[in-house]
């Protein structure tokens, strides 16, 4: 765990609160649009952005620059950039944009913040059930104020585990075969559309692992911090290190990385022979 001096403890506890209480006030522009007439746009085919995001990356990201002006930024609609001193934030507005489009009460408001590759403050804002996952290196990882833990399942066939699909159809063939064989080998398998509450909840024990690919780092970066510190295990969906700028996640309780990370590769290797 990476040792924090108090010059960056104290930043960091500054970064968490500032995070919580712009991620609060997201969640309140949010919970009123979405059942107004929320205009909705197409960057793809079926990958839907809202006013509600444009609105709300707006609200978080001038936030963190009259705080932390020297600071960078990096946001699923485009979000500003400033200098870089080290520290850069990732945010993702609106995380489970699907599900809130189509009015339904799961997504999040993510905002990560890390130093030099590596995420050292997380906070993911379950606005329709109002719960707040935060976690800052090394001080563990909390939901509403009380401390979290990652499971204890070690078997996979007595575990729950989650993915997710590419807004690209021509990216999912893998993600259809790992859907199927994870379905065959573990005891149930969901696909919930939010990545970042797919992390918190492997860190709070609702699930006992999650891989996606492709998915955006700021859809996981929070997440990865607030698992970590939950106890359990982030990686690439090979077992390598995960890296901040990775398009690929796998987080587990730890008890059952080798397990999943071991049938990611042989559902794959199979496919190609
Ligand atoms: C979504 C993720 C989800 C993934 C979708 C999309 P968005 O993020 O939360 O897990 O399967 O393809 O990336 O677009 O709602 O911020």
């Amino acid at each position: 765990m990476q040792s924090t001096n108090m010059t960056d403890l104290a930043l960091l506890q500054r970064a968490k609160d500032v995070a919580v209480s712009l991620a609060e006030e997201a969640g309140d522009i949010q919970r009123a649009a979405q059942h107004d007439d929320n205009q909705v746009h197409y960057k793809g085919s079926i990958d839907l952005v809202t006013d509600a995001d444009i609105a709300s990356e707006k609200l978080i990201s001038a936030g963190i620059l009259r705080e932390f002006p020297e600071h960078r930024l990096t946001g699923e609609e485009g979000a500003v950039g400033s200098t870089e001193h080290g520290y850069r934030w990732l945010i993702d507005p609106i995380d489970g944009t699907t599900n809130f489009a189509h009015g339904q009460p799961h997504w999040a408001v993510s905002i990560c913040l890390e130093h030099q590759g590596n995420p050292v403050m997380g906070v993911v804002y379950d606005v329709a059930k109002r719960e707040m996952f935060t976690a800052i290196t090394g001080q563990g990882a909390y939901l509403n104020g009380k401390p979290i833990k990652a499971s204890s399942a070690d078997e996979l066939i007595q575990a729950m585990g989650a993915t997710g699909f590419s807004y690209d159809i021509s990216e999912r063939a893998n993600s259809f075969r790992l859907w199927e064989s994870f379905n065959q080998n573990a005891r149930a398998m969901r696909r919930n559309g939010a990545a970042a509450l797919d992390m918190v909840w492997v860190a709070c024990g609702r699930l006992d692992f999650y891989f996606e690919r492709p998915i955006n780092n700021w859809d996981v970066s929070a997440g990865v911090i607030i698992c970590r510190e939950a106890g359990a295990q982030v990686s690439r969906t090979n077992g390598e290190p995960y890296q901040i700028e990775d398009r690929e996640i796998c987080a587990t309780n730890g008890l059952l990385h080798e397990q999943v990370i071991q049938l990611i590769h042989q559902t794959l290797a199979d496919e190609a022979s």
